[in-house]
């Protein structure tokens, strides 16, 4: 039986970690989740958990933890049996503790992207709301301008992506990060990768993977004490 592999990958907004996901979902076939698409699901879908998240996603605030977890546990108990990649979850201690008492990752990225890059991607970035796809007017432009690739509707900026918001959205993601990250260091699977662009950053963190996911640690999922 293929033994199993679980990482999750941090980063302030903006970092990569969705692109870079997708690249580790393609290439070594982990189950991606993603936090702010699950959000995003939650809200377009105008449940009552969508209800609830709705103002803080829109504002670039931290969805409350018992929220975020509540959310994300559940759809990993049902991956008990796959490997799987988390994007943007956990991102406080108390939701780290809580990803803990289910089951610990085997590994995690943190992307440390310095804060003028951050600045210059997010302000370039567009989305399609209805999806929750992301395009970057440099980066990974849409074929024709202004519209979704798929859908062909109108792409809108995010307001908490202007200047101005940025600086509170980067400066609370310190604060709570650090000891999330310092939690995954002291267990020793904190992996760290700086640089301004995705692209020289991902021939690192793939061979770091191929390297893991060839002798990965274990085959189920054990509870951790935090
Ligand atoms: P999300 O959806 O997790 P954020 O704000 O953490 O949102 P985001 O915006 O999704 O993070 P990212 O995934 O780190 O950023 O980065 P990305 O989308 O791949 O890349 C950003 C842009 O840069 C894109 O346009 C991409 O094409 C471009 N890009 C990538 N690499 C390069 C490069 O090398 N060069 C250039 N030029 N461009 C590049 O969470 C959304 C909200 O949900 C809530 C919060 O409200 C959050 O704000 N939330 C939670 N709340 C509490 N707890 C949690 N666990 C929560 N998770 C989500
Ligand atoms: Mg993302």
């Amino acid at each position: 039986m293929a033994k199993l592999f679980r990482a999750a990958i941090m980063g302030p907004p903006g970092s990569g970690k969705g692109t870079i996901s997708e690249r580790i979902a393609q290439s070594f076939g982990l189950q991606y989740l993603s936090s702010g698409h699950y959000l995003r699901e939650s809200i377009a879908a105008n449940t009552e958990a969508g209800v609830l998240v709705k103002n803080y996603v829109e504002r670039g605030l931290l969805v409350p933890d018992h929220v975020m977890t509540r959310l994300m546990l559940p759809r990993l108990e049902q991956l008990n049996s796959h490997s799987w990649l988390l994007d943007g979850f956990p991102r406080t201690l108390a939701q780290a503790q809580a990803l803990n008492s289910m089951c610990q990752p085997d590994l995690v990225i943190s992307l440390n992207i310095p804060y003028e890059t951050l600045k210059d991607r997010l302000s370039d970035r567009w989305v399609h709301p209805a999806s929750g796809r992301v395009y970057n007017m440099g980066f990974n432009p849409p074929r024709v301008q202004g519209r979704d690739d798929i859908s062909g509707e109108p792409l809108v900026q995010h307001d908490d992506d202007k200047p101005e918001a940025l600086v509170a959205r980067l400066r609370h993601y310190k604060d709570v990060a650090k000891p999330v990250i310092d939690l995954y260091k002291s267990k020793g699977i904190l992996h760290t990768f700086s640089g301004t662009e995705t692209d020289r950053i991902w021939p690192y963190i793939s061979s770091l993977l191929s390297a893991k996911i060839d002798t990965p640690p274990s085959d189920t999922c054990q509870t951790q004490t935090p």
